[in-house]
């Protein structure tokens, strides 16, 4: 049932701090000029109904003052972080005014950057910021090209078809000319490249065999490097928790469950699943294992694979080790998994006799050589032959955005595009000197500081070459770098040779503490939006009304970047004549129109955001039966896969082709750079995984009261095995200090069981608070656990992060105290 979330700290701190200083009225003041005459103005008393990438939400607004939030009744199992959504509006890390670093509004460009991170922060006018911002990206456009700009700003943002800061930053960007973008995510980054090649698609984005049909029809589920239960709270656009219903009722069934993952997850205990831990890292290895077992005992479906494969011969060549001599038997696969070879055989008979769904999560795929793990998954699948089946096969995609929730035949819901419908004449223009290659236009996301260390250099990737741009200037909206990036130390020293770093952020994280110039962006319960629900199901549209004016001074992301569009002399082709509210009509407008033409009603714009409710669309009896390959198993003439053959590769003549090293023709085992077998471990024996916690959407809403139910010692926790503790003297809540080569950060340990022994975890999105700002190598007082982790590409093919191939030491700390910082406002801030 939905209940009412009110958190006893909304009532308390930093937006009555913020009125008492200020008066409410010069607040809403400020706020009101900053989002243009056309704004719509948020009632002082109202019920709104708004949504969040936590879920849908009802707001209670008491005088102006967003008071209580409540979950949407509909909602299958409302997010227990909720009420962080409405924290994270009135937090004191909250940014108020446009802010620029003392030393670069003295000196700009030319500025010392090494005091980055250090220095204090001087309030400026909005008239002042945005002339600074858009002077300052002009000259950089003329002067070096507009390829030494990036505007690449990776990152999750927020929901809303409309203020969607990285493509309204693009946008802007657009007029200048072609600015450096990236490709590709930190989140599939190997998955996205290599999948293609496999069967044509980007699995992970494709509708899973729905629940449904796994309750009917699988025997075993094998939930591998994937925790269902903590990642579908989240969605990217979003959720109403359809998954959770399912997920009740496959546990009902009683269906076996396998959790192959180093720690046992709220998934695993949910299910009552059979935990199996491997080293992080080995599951190439193990799954080599299952495949040797199935060959070696005629269990593999011949058929199949002959049917639906290319490339079985040289991946059974190398299966026997005929090449390397080293036969790929599940002794050798347990020896390197650290597991026993008997359970890696049971395995193979258990998968090969019933009916199997390997769900393969993307946490596997975020670690050295991350392109094989999803490419040997599907191999082992077609080994087993299920794929096509009932319930049977694989999905990449059931532990995100309600993955495998039966699909409507709802319309797609537009966007604000990055690409004007009439932008003019780039304002600058490339600068290449004859005979050299001229600098890419966008570079794997992962591969920033490596870029921002070697302007000029050429990389591999995915068959290509990508020649880094000389980027002087960098402009962040909607992303933290400096939480998601790897290596924190490295990319500090490498974001000093920069000349300008730019950020609109609502919070104070790490990213704008770095920033020259700070620019405080609205929240999306400030302004009004409107998204879709449901990220593969397209199941409704849902009205985003602003529940309260914005705070302080913030303003949109949208009409900060119509005014530094303004300065560039393109106001009317950033706007193309449109209010925000013209811009939600029209999205609104064209959805209803296919909606008509597939014979679903709507009501009109008015009605739907006068009424402030949902508009859901009904699930489809395709869409609850819906088998994932079905079509192509049935006619794999006809229905053949967009790949070279029309088939699975198993081995891919095109990857082949590429001759990297790190990326053979077929999926293979390489030993990862750092794991628990390799060298590093001598020094640092312990295996560092950084999971996606349960309490935040990376770093987002780690500056809320939500911190109090799971920090220790305020700290970010770090599960240690009891006997890895005890051998270190450490006891449960003792801070300790975890470091390796490239970093050390304190955390708070929590002795568990539930992690393999030499394996220690913390969630990614810990912010970055060093003791000593600005200074690499610092201790990390708070627990960002990319201090720790290693930035060098998966391979040449996908040049991906691999944020879990990390190896680290762990001590009691004892050294001087240091209180946690970072979740107040900087000095004058
Ligand atoms: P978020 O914390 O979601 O992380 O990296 P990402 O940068 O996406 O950052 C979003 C930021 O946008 C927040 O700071 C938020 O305040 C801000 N924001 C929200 N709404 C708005 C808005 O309307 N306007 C503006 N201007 N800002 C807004 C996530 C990335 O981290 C991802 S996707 C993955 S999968 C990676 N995972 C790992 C991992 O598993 N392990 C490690 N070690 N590191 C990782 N990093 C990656």
């Amino acid at each position: 049932m939905a209940r009412p979330l009110t958190p006893s700290s909304v009532s308390r701190r930093s937006f009555l701090e913020g009125t008492a200083a200020l008066g409410v009225a010069s607040i809403f003041g400020s706020s009101i000029l900053a989002t243009g005459a056309k704004a719509q103005t948020a009632a002082a008393n109202a019920n709104v109904l708004s949504a969040s990438h936590w879920g849908l939400f009802r707001a209670k607004v008491e005088g102006g003052i967003f008071k209580e939030i409540k979950p949407f009744e509909g909602d299958k199992r409302p997010s227990k972080i909720l009420p962080g959504v409405l924290d994270a509006v009135y937090s004191p890390t909250r940014i108020k005014y446009p802010m620029v670093r003392a030393g670069y509004l003295k000196d700009g460009p030319k500025s010392d950057r090494s005091k980055r991170g250090a220095d204090e922060y001087v309030r400026v006018t909005w008239e002042k910021a945005l002339d600074l911002i858009a002077d300052e990206m002009k000259r950089v456009a003329t002067e070096y090209g507009p390829s030494s700009i990036f505007v690449g700003s990776y990152g999750w943002h927020s929901p809303g078809k409309l203020h969607n800061s990285v493509t309204c930053l693009q946008r802007m960007a657009s007029f200048l000319g072609e600015c450096t973008m990236h490709t590709g995510t930190y989140s599939s980054g190997a998955t996205r490249i290599i999948l293609p090649h496999v069967t044509g698609r980007m699995e992970h984005l494709q509708p899973q065999t729905s629940w449904p049909v796994l309750i009917a029809n699988t025997e075993i589920a094998v939930m591998w490097g994937a925790d269902l239960l903590v990642t579908n709270d989240i969605c990217d656009n979003l959720t109403t928790h359809e998954c959770y219903e399912w997920f009740e009722a496959f546990k009902k069934k009683g269906t076996k469950v396998i959790c192959i993952d180093p720690v046992r997850t709220a998934s695993a205990k949910y299910f009552n699943a059979e935990w199996i831990a491997p080293r992080p890292n080995t599951d190439v290895a193990l799954m080599l294992g299952i495949a040797h077992t199935l060959m070696a005992e005629k269990l593999h479906d011949a058929k199949f694979l002959e049917t639906y494969t290319t490339g079985f011969d040289q991946f059974a060549a190398y299966l026997k080790g005929e090449k390397d001599q080293t036969p790929k038997t599940a002794e050798w696969a347990a020896k390197i998994a650290g597991l026993d070879a008997a359970l890696i055989k049971r395995l193979a008979h258990d998968f090969a006799k019933n009916r199997t769904m390997l769900m393969g999560g993307l946490s596997l795929q975020r670690g050295h050589h991350g392109e094989q793990t999803h490419w040997m998954m599907i191999t082992l699948a077609s080994m087993l032959g299920q794929i096509g089946l009932p319930g049977g096969g694989f999905g990449m995609s059931y532990h995100v955005d309600d993955g495998g929730v039966p699909a409507t035949n709802g319309p797609a819901l537009p966007g604000l595009s990055s690409k004007p419908a009439t932008p003019g004449q780039p304002l600058a223009v490339e600068k290449t000197k004859a005979g050299q290659t001229p600098p890419s236009k966008a570079i794997p996301c992962a591969r920033i500081v490596d870029m921002l260390e070697n302007p000029g250099k050429t990389i591999d990737f995915n068959g290509q070459k990508v020649v880094y741009p000389d980027v002087r200037l960098v402009y962040w909206a909607g992303g933290n770098p400096f939480m998601h990036h790897q290596d924190r130390n490295r990319m500090l020293k490498a974001y000093q040779k920069i000349e300008t770093f730019i950020v609109n952020e609502c919070q104070w994280t790490a990213s704008a503490r770095h920033a020259d110039i700070v620019l405080p962006a609205t929240t999306t319960c400030e302004r009004d939006d409107i998204v879709d629900h449901g990220y593969y199901t397209n199941s409704g549209i849902i009205p985003m009304k602003k529940i309260v004016e914005p705070l302080y001074e913030a303003r949109d992301d949208y009409e900060i970047f119509r005014e530094l569009s303004k300065r560039l002399g393109r106001e009317k082709e950033y706007t193309e004549g449109k209010s925000q509210m013209d811009w939600i009509k029209s999205f609104y407008d064209q959805a209803a129109k296919q909606a008509a033409a597939k014979k679903l009603p709507m009501p009109s714009f008015d009605e739907f955001w006068n009424k402030n409710e949902p508009v859901f669309f009904p699930i489809t009896q395709e869409g609850r039966d819906f088998i994932a390959n079905k079509e192509f198993r049935d006619d794999p003439l006809l229905s053949a896969l967009p790949t070279p053959s029309g088939k699975i590769e198993i081995f891919s003549k095109n990857i082949d082709k590429m001759g990297y090293d790190d990326c053979k023709g077929h999926p293979t085992w390489m030993e990862p750079a750092e794991w628990l077998g390799g060298k590093t471990v001598d020094k640092y024996p312990l295996h560092v995984i950084s999971s996606h916690s349960s309490m935040r959407l990376h770093s987002q809403l780690c500056g809320t009261v939500l911190r109090k139910q799971y920090a220790v010692a305020e700290r970010e926790p770090c599960l240690i095995n009891p006997k890895d503790a005890a051998a270190r003297g450490i006891k449960a809540g003792d801070v300790v200090r975890v470091f390796n080569g490239r970093g050390q950060m304190l955390a708070g340990a929590v002795l568990t069981d539930d992690i393999r022994e030499g394996v220690v975890r913390v969630c990614e999105g810990g912010w970055y608070d060093p003791a000593e700002p600005g200074k690499a190598g610092t201790l990390c007082k708070y627990g960002d656990v990319n201090v720790l982790t290693l930035d060098i590409g998966t391979s040449k093919l996908a040049q991906s992060n691999i944020a879990h191939t990390v190896t680290a030491q762990m001590e009691k700390y004892t050294g001087p105290a240091h209180a946690v910082t970072v979740f107040t406002t900087p000095k004058n801030g």
